[in-house]
């Protein structure tokens, strides 16, 4: 059975991992028989990031080169019937939510001072004693240095918390009334689109992020929709 290899699941999400619950949501929606291991060590990862996969032997890692192994192991029952024109729009929404607005949510949890006493605390309470006052430090340069090379940790917060709003709005102007984003059905970009929405909407923390995506109601609501879909 295919092994998903993902962090613990917090703060009563699925998992705070955008990517790990996209991988889920995905295999969820697919109907993909699989196991979770929230044992594996972040750093050995194959890429050092989680998620990654181990299926019939073959360790994958990346969400989307797994879902891409995925599709051709399995079929492709979420995005097979879109048009050409369709799927180029749901891979820019995708690229939008997981290569922009993620990275604004990873500075509202991490960065925003507000915010990274309690993601401190909820990332490393599992640390023995000793190392508590280590790693997160470690942990935190470490992030700063990757929003630092991205790129959106250059810029003020209000800028940051501007940009991330210009995306919400951006999606909920495309969701508009639709269930799913690119339709009736849903498809791979609801995977991604939910699992970076409702990490952003979720109650443990508070942000700009967090209260501009409450005003755009639509995006509540499906969120509301796909967990009751998926996660119920
Ligand atoms: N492009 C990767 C991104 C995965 C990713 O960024 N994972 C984060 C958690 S959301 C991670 O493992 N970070 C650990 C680190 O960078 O040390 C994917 O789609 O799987």
């Amino acid at each position: 059975m295919l092994t998903l290899y993902q962090f613990e699941p917090v703060w009563g999400l699925p998992n705070a991992s955008p990517f790990c619950m996209k991988l889920e949501t995905y295999l969820r929606m697919t109907h993909l028989d699989y196991q979770v291991d929230t044992s594996a060590d972040v750093r050995k990862a194959p890429k050092g990031k989680l998620p990654y996969i181990k299926d019939n032997g073959k360790i994958i890692a990346d969400s989307n080169l797994i879902i891409d192994y995925l599709k051709a192991t399995y079929g492709d029952p979420l995005d097979g019937h879109l048009s050409p024109m369709d799927a180029a729009v749901a891979l820019a929404f995708q690229r939008l939510i997981e290569e922009n607005l993620y990275w604004a949510l990873v500075y509202s949890r991490w960065i925003d001072e507000k915010n990274w006493p309690t993601t401190k605390a909820v990332y490393f309470s599992d640390l023995p004693l000793v190392l508590r006052s280590i790693i997160p430090k470690i942990a935190l340069k470490s992030v700063t240095q990757n929003l630092q090379g991205h790129g959106m940790g250059r810029h003020t917060p209000t800028e940051i918390y501007h940009i991330a709003t210009l995306d919400l709005q951006a999606l909920s102007s495309f969701l508009h009334d639709k269930p799913y984003f690119m339709g009736d059905q849903p498809t791979t970009l609801d995977a991604s689109a939910y699992s970076v929405l409702a990490n952003i909407l979720d109650d443990t923390l508070t942000s700009p992020l967090r209260e501009n995506a409450m005003q755009l109601e639509n995006l509540g609501r499906y969120c509301d929709r796909m967990h009751q879909a998926y996660y119920a």
